[in-house]
Formats: C-alpha cells, sequence, structure tokens
C-alpha cells in the first residue's frame, strides 16, 4: 500500500460535510468551499455529498420531483469559471408559483435563471441521446432558476458546488408547455428583464448545442451515481444566459419565443 494514494472518505465524513452543507443552506449562512478543508475532494465524492444531502432532506419530508443541469452554457460556464457540467435535485420545497414573490431572507445571495425544463412521459436511464430524451418528453415549459451557493462570495469549483447540489434554491416553472417538436428548441430566444431593463439575452443552442444534450448528459451522471429519471420528473436543462443577482425589491422577467414569460418579484 502507497501513502501518498488519495483515500476515499469514509460515510462519516461524507455524511458530515451534507450537514454542513444543509446547516448554510437551512440558516443562509455561507461557509467555505469543501475543498478548503478536504482538496483531494472528487466529483465522485461531491455525488455522495449530494446524495447524502438528498437523503436528508427526504429524510425531512421532501419530495424529489426531478433534477437540473448547470454549467451547461458558455456564458455560465465563463461566469463560474467552471468548464464542466454537473446536476443537482429538486424538491416539492424549493418549488414557487410563477408570478409570486419570493422571500430573499433565507437566501444568502441569490440569482436568477433562465432555462427550458422538459417533463418526461417515460424512465431514462443509462447512456442516451438527444434524441431517446426528445423521445421521452411530453412536454417542455420555461423555468425560471433561483441558485444560491452556499459557498462565500459565490466561489467554488466542480467538486464543491456538486456536494451543494449544484446551488440549487428555488425554481419557477411557467409560460406555455409545448410539445417539445412543436418548435426548434435551439433558437427559441429568451429576453431577461431585471427591473425593466434588458439584462441578458440568449437561445436554447447556447445550452450544449440543444437543451436535450444537457438532459442526456443529466440522465449518463445519474446512471453514474446509480439512479434513473423516472417518468413524470421536471428536468431543467441549465441556465442559457449568465445568472442576474437580485435583492429584495427586485422584478425579474424572462420571455420565451413562442412559449410565453415569467415573473418574480423577491422580498
Ligand atoms: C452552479 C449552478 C449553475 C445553471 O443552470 O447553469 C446552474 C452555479 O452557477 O451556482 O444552475
Amino acid at each position: 500500500m502507497s501513502f501518498d494514494t488519495p483515500k476515499a472518505l469514509s460515510d462519516i465524513a461524507i455524511e458530515r460535510l451534507a450537514e454542513r452543507v444543509e446547516t448554510a443552506q437551512r440558516y443562509a449562512t455561507p461557509i467555505h468551499k469543501l475543498t478548503e478543508d478536504y482538496p483531494d475532494l472528487t466529483v465522485a465524492e461531491g455525488y455522495r455529498v449530494q446524495t447524502a444531502l438528498r437523503r436528508s432532506l427526504e429524510g425531512r419530508g421532501q419530495r424529489v420531483i426531478g433534477w437540473k443541469a448547470g454549467l451547461t452554457s458558455k456564458p455560465k460556464m465563463a461566469q463560474m469559471g467552471v468548464s464542466t457540467p454537473a446536476i443537482g435535485f429538486l424538491t416539492d420545497a424549493m418549488e414557487r408559483p410563477a408570478n409570486s414573490a419570493i422571500s430573499v431572507s433565507d437566501l444568502i445571495h441569490p440569482r436568477v435563471e433562465a432555462e427550458i425544463a422538459f417533463v418526461t412521459k417515460a424512465e431514462l436511464s443509462g447512456k442516451v441521446t438527444a434524441a431517446d430524451v426528445m423521445a421521452a418528453t411530453d412536454y417542455v415549459q420555461p423555468a425560471l432558476e433561483v441558485i444560491d451557493s452556499r459557498f462565500s462570495g459565490f466561489k467554488f469549483d466542480l467538486e464543491s458546488v456538486i456536494a451543494d447540489n449544484s446551488s440549487s434554491a428555488r425554481y419557477v416553472p411557467g409560460g406555455r408547455m409545448v410539445r417539445p417538436d412543436a418548435l426548434d428548441l435551439r433558437t427559441v430566444g429568451v429576453v431577461m428583464e431585471h427591473n425593466g431593463q434588458i439584462a441578458q439575452i440568449g437561445a436554447g443552442a447556447e445550452v450544449l448545442g440543444h437543451p436535450a444534450e444537457a438532459i442526456a448528459m443529466l440522465v449518463s451522471v445519474l446512471d453514474d451515481i446509480g439512479e434513473t429519471l423516472p417518468a413524470g420528473s421536471f428536468v431543467m436543462a441549465g441556465a442559457i444566459t449568465a445568472a442576474i443577482p437580485v435583492k429584495a425589491g427586485d422584478t425579474i422577467t424572462a420571455r420565451f419565443y413562442e412559449m410565453g414569460s415569467i415573473t418574480v418579484t423577491f422580498t
């Protein structure tokens, strides 16, 4: 046995890291990124922490309703300095209705993203293609995601952000539900307004060339962590543009080509 081989973290160490993230989330208190204490943390261990967090939230009565892909567009990768996509889980407790007011008092430093969401009608598992994803999709619809890194300064690396459930905090489905083949999802444009001013503009092709590619990537990662995507899942493909920081009093509207719009205010 060699002493310089990095040792996989024990289940207890993984549980402690998940508790650290969950506490930061619950009390909206930032922590330093996990790699500061665990410089050898791997992507696989990041997902083990994320799974422990998911089990803990399920134990508290939250229900997993779907998943999200993140860091799937060049504007997001450039904004965060991370070049590999990641996934996170979504629970019923994170959902907020469109055109509602979202409190920022229980968030650390929220940012808003515009995404295309897929709702599935068949299970997806293993390694799948974008065409498989399209065939298994019941409908697509716009969504806003409110992300909130639990790490100080919204600064992280891939391993830490995965452990932090890819910054998932709130999500807002809205707009119109359309058949996945009714529109070319690559050319679906989105205009994001921040307090009435145009702040970000993009199109679906920013997301790995086609948003369905992001869902295929997500299913592949689920396979790596021993999970599948059940029928009836709500899955967000990742931010099309860079994320917009928001504070109490702000309003965000995202207008999607042919798919309607979603507005949220922050209080
Ligand atoms: C990581 C999550 C990014 C997206 O859609 O790209 C994300 C982050 O930037 O905090 O959700």
